[in-house]
């Protein structure tokens, strides 16, 4: 990493309570979501709504979420924003978010409500701003890194390799990743097109790990072409081909669709 900032788009998904009240899904042999839904029933989240933050550098493809990763190796905090909402995020990512004023005000305040790991929140249903479904699940991902971003990632198989094998991998081995893939993965697949790009076509990511025979995301190395040869040249040649901005090229939809996101409340801006 070089010594620039790196600006995300910060997404908004929603923990849908509801919902997540009317399931008897367990992960694990417990209830899917117990700790989060009583801290929101009876507990310190009472009368909060509460928001995973995803980032990401493409908000152009949030017509495409169909689930949003968490690590099972995090231990996020649940912290206070105002007086009516909660974030998850990482550690690291709530202090920096402290000191841009994201958070409880005044800047460099942090309230952390509790402690939530990735495996409390796997299972758990979700509102993904954009996607094309009213609720999508809380799925785990080995690969994500602590020290970036807020921890947590939204998915996109049909234009990211990392997400589109992680999908898979979770669908072969539900019994070993611990998920009821039936009804958290696979009524989501397969991807549908979002961007179409002159070598990749309109499900890019797909025909990239198909190409360059990424079985599993232990192949780091030709998961690692895939996704060389999908971003080259999806930036400058990429054109959307779904929702509000379909016809126009990736560069132009990009600060577009990200805008509409934050006017509607449904993201922010995170630098780090
Ligand atoms: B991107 P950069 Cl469709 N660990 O969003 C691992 N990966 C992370 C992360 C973390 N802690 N935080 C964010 N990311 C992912 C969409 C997307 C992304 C598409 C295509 C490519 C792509 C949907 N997932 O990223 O290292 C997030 O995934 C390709 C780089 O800061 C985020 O954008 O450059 C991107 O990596 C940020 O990576």
């Amino acid at each position: 990493e070089g010594v620039g900032v790196q600006e995300y788009t910060g997404i908004k998904i929603r923990i849908l309570f509801d919902k997540l009240a009317e399931s008897d899904d367990q992960v694990k042999g417990a209830r899917v979501g117990a700790k989060i839904l009583e801290a929101h029933q009876s507990g310190a989240l009472k009368g909060r709504e509460v928001s995973l933050i995803a980032a990401t550098l493409r908000p152009e493809t949030m017509y495409g979420q169909t689930n949003c990763f968490v690590s099972p190796e995090i231990t996020y905090g649940v912290y206070e924003v105002g007086d009516n909402e909660a974030w998850i995020v990482s550690k690291r990512a709530a202090r920096n978010m402290a000191f841009q004023a994201l958070l409880k005000k005044p800047r460099g305040v942090i309230n952390k409500i509790m402690d939530v790991g990735g495996w409390d929140l796997v299972g758990v249903p979700v509102k993904a701003p954009l996607a094309r479904f009213d609720a999508v699940y809380l799925l785990p991902m080995e690969g994500i890194l602590e020290a970036k971003g807020t921890g947590v990632v939204t998915s996109v198989p049909s234009d990211s390799p990392d997400d589109y094998i992680t999908l898979m991998d979770l669908a072969k081995k539900p019994a070993f990743y611990h998920v009821d893939a039936e009804k958290w993965v696979k009524p989501f697949l397969p991807p549908l097109p979002l961007i179409r790009l002159p070598t990749w076509g309109d499900v890019g990511a797909v025909k990239a790990v198909e190409h360059f025979k990424v079985k599993s995301q232990k192949d780091k190395k030709e998961l690692a072409e895939a996704k060389d040869a999908l971003y080259k040249e999806g930036f400058y040649q990429g054109v959307m081909i779904y929702g509000p901005y379909s016809g126009k090229p990736v560069q132009e939809a990009k600060p577009l669709v990200r805008a509409d996101m934050i006017n509607a409340g449904d993201a922010i801006v995170y630098c780090e």
